[in-house]
């Protein structure tokens, strides 16, 4: 791999690109980096190049469909017109990268506009973890001229609710961080009119949501409170492949995330670090997606309708 696409994957792998979202955008526009870099001698070699390189970009986060299913849709499209040389498969690659990135803004603009109107004028918003979506929703929502408090989890162990709760307090909006644990205090104290909202990283075929560790814990006592659940998110994190009975990987982080090198005393100790978790449909209210705001169990079939069936290698 070129140096540029070798740091992208290691910034992916440590966390410092994050987010479903982000890390598929970063590893389309690797993909087309390498394959520019690439002296193929004839189409078949540039094809083989290419689904090398993206079966290794997948492998930086192995629970990320949408980057497993932006580099199928690359491969998909770099595949479809046989007459295409070695060359030409050069510059169809990029444009479909600038393509990939183009849909995915449009996609959020729509997310942002339909999920901003579930949040009511004057409402708290529970949040965990960062999702771009999430941000883009709710600063739609302020632009709207809605007041609204939002409440970030830590997201321990890597922080990633202090990235939310800046980036919505620099835009003028209310927000409050708090600990993890403090989730459900936050919930016992809010009004039916209020709403939690988290991003996907995937969604199986009945309508489960993986997402951020405690994601699960945080939809289980808002259900308890009864307060609406939404995941707002881009179609493309259903993972055809659950279809088939595929199980989701849960990636599983390095011990030094929790454990780091001045705690003391805890050689005998194991760490267990999943970084995301299943929430069941039953606690989602619904997924607020690019094509609308669509029941846990209609998404799958909503899916297929807008998009016809998945066609695509999967891998
Ligand atoms: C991030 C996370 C986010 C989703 C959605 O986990 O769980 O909720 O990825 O993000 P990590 P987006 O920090 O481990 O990547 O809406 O930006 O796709």
């Amino acid at each position: 791999m070129i140096p540029a696409v070798e740091k992208a994957f290691r910034q992916v792998k440590a966390l410092k690109i994050q987010g479903a979202e982000a890390v598929a955008r970063e590893m389309v526009r690797a993909l087309a980096e390498e394959m520019k870099a690439v002296e193929a001698g004839s189409r078949e070699d540039f094809l083989r190049r290419m689904k090398k390189t993206a079966v290794v970009l997948t492998s930086a986060r192995p629970t990320e469909p949408a980057l497993r299913h932006a580099m199928r849709f690359m491969l998909f499209q770099a595949r479809k017109n046989p007459s295409q040389d070695a060359g030409e498969l050069k510059k169809a690659v990029a444009r479909e990268a600038k393509a990939f990135e183009k849909t995915a803004l449009e996609n959020k603009a729509k997310i942002a506009l339909f999920g901003s109107r579930l949040v009511p004028h004057g409402a708290s918003v529970l949040v965990h973890c960062h999702s771009s979506t999430i941000v883009r929703v709710l600063k739609k929502a302020a632009d709207d001229g809605k007041r609204i408090r939002v409440y970030c989890t830590e997201t321990r162990p890597r922080y990633q609710g202090r990235v939310t709760a800046r980036e919505l307090g620099d835009y003028g909006i209310k927000t409050t961080l708090v600990v993890d644990s403090a989730a459900n205090y936050v919930l016992s104290r809010m009004k039916d009119t209020d709403v939690v909202l988290v991003g996907a990283d995937a969604i199986t075929a009945t309508g489960d949501l993986v997402n951020k560790v405690g994601t699960s814990l945080i939809a289980a006592a808002a259900n308890e409170h009864g307060i609406p659940l939404y995941s707002c998110t881009a179609t493309h994190k259903y993972d055809p492949l659950t279809l088939y009975g595929v199980p989701e990987l849960i990636e599983m982080r390095p011990r030094e995330e929790i454990i780091d090198r001045g705690m003391r005393g805890f050689g005998k100790v194991d760490v267990l670090n999943p970084a995301f978790d299943v929430t069941p449909a039953r606690h989602v209210a619904a997924y607020v997606t690019e094509i609308g705001v669509l029941p846990p169990q209609a998404l799958a079939t909503a899916v297929w309708k807008e998009y016809g069936l998945d066609k695509e290698e999967l891998f």
